[in-house]
């Protein structure tokens, strides 16, 4: 199983355990008091939640948190939160699931206001209906909830600054609407932000199962990205172990998407790029950005949020068009000299794209005001897993009238295949010789593979590069240009 963040798809082994997801329609009529009504009925002084009638709602929600969160205390005075929810095409049930857990599990005195931004839904539920349940949750909650609608379709970065402006609270949580936060969410969002207010923090996701809405645990993980800016999870790193404490923050280079922030402080440092357009990216950009110009991101182990893995995103047919593009932006305004490492990641020559990235002169001066730091800094302090690959002379596709391919994978065994535009084609010669194929890694714990001879005439094989020159195979080719040589470079750019 692949299980996915917020904003993308990624790769992690997730811990074993299957719930089924709770029914909170009853939440509402806790809400107003102290103890949290139906859903909660105990103090979690004792961790007595996790006794309380086996396979009963509260013990399959609270079994994803930890006994150590569970026992933690807070301040008792801690800033107001405001809930961003966002969404677009969402299924009215879901939204209602996320208000209601929000309502449900947000002690009351600190939740000042939920903000719903919907970025041009055309669900018709969404509009009558919506109003109509808004309206009945605001007359138990008066003045609570807040709607605002987006005129035309604006993109995921543009509904997070929508609903982040309409904000009044001292701290911002902006969620996607097909979520559920889960008990003692708020509180370490909060008190960590009240401690920072330059720390952006995200919770630790679960996933419900978009068809049987069941809720997995995931474990705890660093959030990353790779080359093409992909969101993945990391290993958590060795300071953190050592803390011995696992309700710490995480120290964390990136984010998925959903964030919390001092509010005041995410509009110092630029809010969400607004020209990020549709899915895709934005998450990379507040990220470097938070960190070169002087914030931190951590991952708040005793904050969980249930997040649903949609089946299909609405956002557009074909959402590595966008992925692209805003990788590209993010690129040309923070990456500096290592910006070809995401043109490298993406096979697309490093000029004349043909991408219109749009308009960056505004990010460009943000980054100057702010004074912010090098990316050769968020590599070497933040970010040393990220390793770029210099001195490649030439990539792109080899083509013949098929092209060169990878192959089957698991497998090593590189084949020639109809071209297509994917990364089972691209190719990478590197200076020494060294021909990499498929998707370029780049990473310090794990090779590219090169194209390896394994000599006595067998054919060419795919191996890990080190492995490779470990075991005395050859692995540097040499390319001359002959008149009748039957293969291109499809794509050939110079020395990056
Ligand atoms: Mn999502």
């Amino acid at each position: 199983m692949t299980p996915s963040p917020p904003t993308c798809s990624l790769h992690t082994t997730p811990s074993s355990s299957f719930e089924k997801l709770y029914l909170n329609f009853f939440a509402l009529s806790g809400y107003g008091q102290e103890n949290r009504g139906l859903l909660f009925p105990a103090a979690p002084s004792s961790g007595q939640w996790f006794h309380t009638g086996k396979g009963s709602i509260n013990n399959m929600v609270i079994k994803m948190v930890s006994y150590r969160c569970v026992q933690k205390s807070y301040p008792s005075l801690l800033p107001s939160l405001g809930v961003i929810l966002i969404f677009m095409d969402e299924s009215l049930s879901i939204i209602q699931r996320a208000i209601t857990s929000v309502i449900s599990r947000t002690p009351p005195r600190l939740l000042k206001e939920i903000i719903l931004v919907d970025d041009f839904s055309s669900n018709e539920e969404l509009k009558v209906s919506l109003n109509e349940k808004i309206k009945l949750y605001n007359q138990k909650n008066p003045g609570l909830l807040k709607m605002i609608r987006h005129s035309e379709r604006r993109g995921l970065a543009q509904a997070r600054n929508t609903g982040w402006a309409a904000a009044t609270a001292e701290v911002v949580a902006i969620l996607d609407a097909h979520i559920e936060v889960n008990i003692g969410w708020a509180e370490p969002i909060l008190a960590r932000i009240q401690e920072d207010r330059t720390v952006i923090v995200s919770p630790v996701f679960d996933k419900i199962c978009f068809d049987t809405l069941q809720l997995q645990k995931y474990g705890l993980a660093v959030h990353g990205f790779n080359w093409e800016l992909w969101c993945r999870y990391d290993a958590l790193p060795h300071a953190w172990i050592d803390l011995n404490d696992v309700t710490a923050p995480v120290k964390s280079p990136s984010i998925m998407g959903i964030l919390a922030a001092n509010r005041l402080f995410l509009g110092e440092i630029g809010a969400l790029d607004g020209g990020m357009l549709v899915y895709g990216g934005e998450n990379v950009e507040l990220s470097l950005r938070v960190w070169q110009c002087g914030g931190k991101i951590e991952i708040l182990p005793c904050s969980r949020v249930a997040h649903l893995e949609r089946y299909h995103k609405p956002y557009a047919l074909d959402l590595s068009i966008f992925l692209k593009r805003n990788a590209l932006r993010v690129a040309e305004i923070w990456m500096d000299e290592y910006k070809h490492m995401v043109y490298l990641a993406w096979n697309i020559p490093l000029q004349n794209s043909g991408i219109d990235y749009g308009d960056i002169s505004s990010r460009i001066a943000l980054r100057k005001k702010l004074k912010c730091k090098t990316f050769d800094w968020y590599l070497k302090n933040v970010y040393p897993l990220l390793k770029p690959t210099l001195n490649i002379v030439g990539y792109g596709r080899v083509r013949a009238s098929i092209c060169l391919d990878q192959g089957p994978v698991p497998g090593n065994t590189p084949i020639m295949h109809p071209c297509h535009e994917f990364s089972p084609q691209n190719i990478y010669y590197h200076q020494t010789g060294e021909f990499y194929m498929g998707n370029l890694i780049a990473e310090a714990n794990s090779d590219d593979r090169c194209l390896t001879d394994p000599g006595h005439g067998e054919n060419p094989t795919l191996e890990p590069c080190s492995t490779a020159a470990q075991s005395g195979r050859h692995i540097h080719w040499d390319f001359k240009q002959v008149s009748h040589m039957p293969f291109k470079w499809e794509v050939l750019t110079n020395t990056v």
